[in-house]
């Protein structure tokens, strides 16, 4: 990039930040309660934000249209139409009563980014593409990365069946959307169509900050398992019921819950274990509970280690329930694989950094993101933005406007200087 160039990308990039900060803003008003951010795949607050984000990518110079599941795409050709792209993106559901940059930083911020070039009329010898993953966190559905599977190729058709809570169907909830879950192969894309999926994204931990640095370059995104546990014993009355004949399975729970708990922490391998959901029936404060359901997310630094962590889990679990006489159903719901970011994209992501004047600081993430699915079509990368005290899946998450600046600057580096794979020396 030339000195007036990077002067003139300096000067706009200048109020990307605020720009940045306004929209996450403006998105995170699109909410099932004005109470809380909580935007679910295929509800009409999934509608809502779709339609937001498609506008901001027309303004932004991009064609873009809602995919076959549900994700936005939006496309800034290059000199010449129908170029290779590089691919920028992230997702746009969140968890329930969520912070507002987990996922719609990086979208925002990548619209801003193509937003700038086309203000500049600059053109590159590369499409860029900016796609927004309708279902990352698998809130609804229990398995996650349905967006970006659906986009790799790898969506797996047997979870259409899954049901919500309320006992809809992936399927139901497609078609009530107003998609074809027969058709949602249409979204899936081939390898020669991408140079590289790049993504920013907040770090969601306290590192960067510790650092002092307010980006950073991901080295690979730790895998996860998910695992959906009932536990079934006998209701009864909380009045009669001798304590020595109760097979009560919330107590049988809450002791696996403990286990888990103390099994991870006295771990050396930085597993960490999470039981998120727990649902008792019947639910009655003088009713023994007689069934309960739990979620448990197990991740580690390698996939080995979380792996052997998960059986011994599942071991502990079994012994609790065969002593305390309660049946014992356990499901994997979610397995992903860590996945390496891309050496030869990394050190684009770092250079980009250094000529912000960054030192260019490496760190994994123990988050999962949607580069786990798209590494099965592209080599894939991350740029990470301090958040303020690492707080995420939480309202007090917050990223500064200035860090917000700094990160857009850094992604417009990376796609003005990109070289494909093929020209990296
Ligand atoms: O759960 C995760 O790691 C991500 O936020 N979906
Ligand atoms: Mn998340
Ligand atoms: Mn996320």
């Amino acid at each position: 990039m030339s000195k007036t160039e990077a002067g003139i990308a300096g000067l706009q990039t200048a109020s990307l930040g605020d720009g940045i900060v306004g929209r996450i803003n403006e998105l995170a008003a699109i909410s099932e309660s004005p109470g809380h951010l909580t935007r679910i795949f295929l509800t009409e607050q999934h509608r809502a934000a779709a339609e937001l984000i498609l506008r901001w990518m027309r303004d932004a110079g991009m064609r873009a249209h809602l995919d076959a599941i549900g994700n936005v795409c939006g496309r800034y050709e290059g000199e010449r139409p129908g170029l290779p792209c590089l691919m920028l993106g992230s997702h746009y559901d969140t968890v329930r009563d969520a912070g507002k940059w987990d996922g719609p930083l990086g979208l925002v911020t990548a619209i801003a980014c193509v937003g700038d070039l086309n203000g500049r009329g600059k053109r590159l010898p590369f499409a860029i593409e900016v796609t927004g993953f309708a279902d990352e966190e698998g809130i609804r559905f229990a398995s996650t990365l349905l967006g970006s599977r659906a986009v790799a190729g790898t969506f797996d058709e047997s979870v259409l069946g899954t049901k919500d809570r309320a006992g809809t169907s992936m399927r139901d909830a497609l078609t009530t959307f107003g998609l074809d879950p027969e058709h949602i192969g249409a979204a899936a894309r081939a390898r020669r169509e991408l140079h590289a999926y790049l993504e920013l994204h907040i770090e969601q931990g306290p590192v960067l900050e510790q650092e002092n640095l307010p980006v950073g370059v991901v080295t690979a995104i730790s895998g996860a398992t998910r695992l959906a546990v009932s536990m079934t014993g006998m209701a009864g009355h909380a009045g009669t019921v001798p304590m020595a004949l109760r097979r009560d399975a919330l107590a049988g729970a809450a002791e696996c819950i403990v286990a888990i708990e103390e099994f991870c922490r006295t771990d050396r391998g930085g597993l960490v274990g999470t039981v998120g959901y727990i649902n008792a029936m019947p639910g009655a404060t003088n009713v023994i509970p007689g069934q309960v359901s739990f979620t448990i997310d197990m991740r580690a630094a390698s996939d080995a280690h979380r792996k052997m962590a998960v059986a011994d889990v599942v071991r502990r679990i079994e012994k609790i329930a065969k002593r305390r006489e309660l049946a014992l159903q356990i499901d994997v719901t979610h397995e992903n694989r860590t996945v390496p970011c891309a050496p030869w994209l990394k050190a684009q992501v770092a250079e980009a950094i250094a000529a912000e004047g960054f030192r260019a600081f490496e760190l994994p993430s123990g988050a999962g993101h949607d580069g786990m699915a798209m590494i099965d079509i592209a080599d894939v990368a991350m740029v990470f933005v301090r958040c303020r005290g690492g707080i995420s899946h939480h309202p007090d998450e917050y990223v500064e406007s200035a860090d917000a600046d700094v990160g857009a600057r850094v992604l417009l580096r990376v796609i003005e200087n990109f070289r494909p794979r093929d020209k990296v020396g």
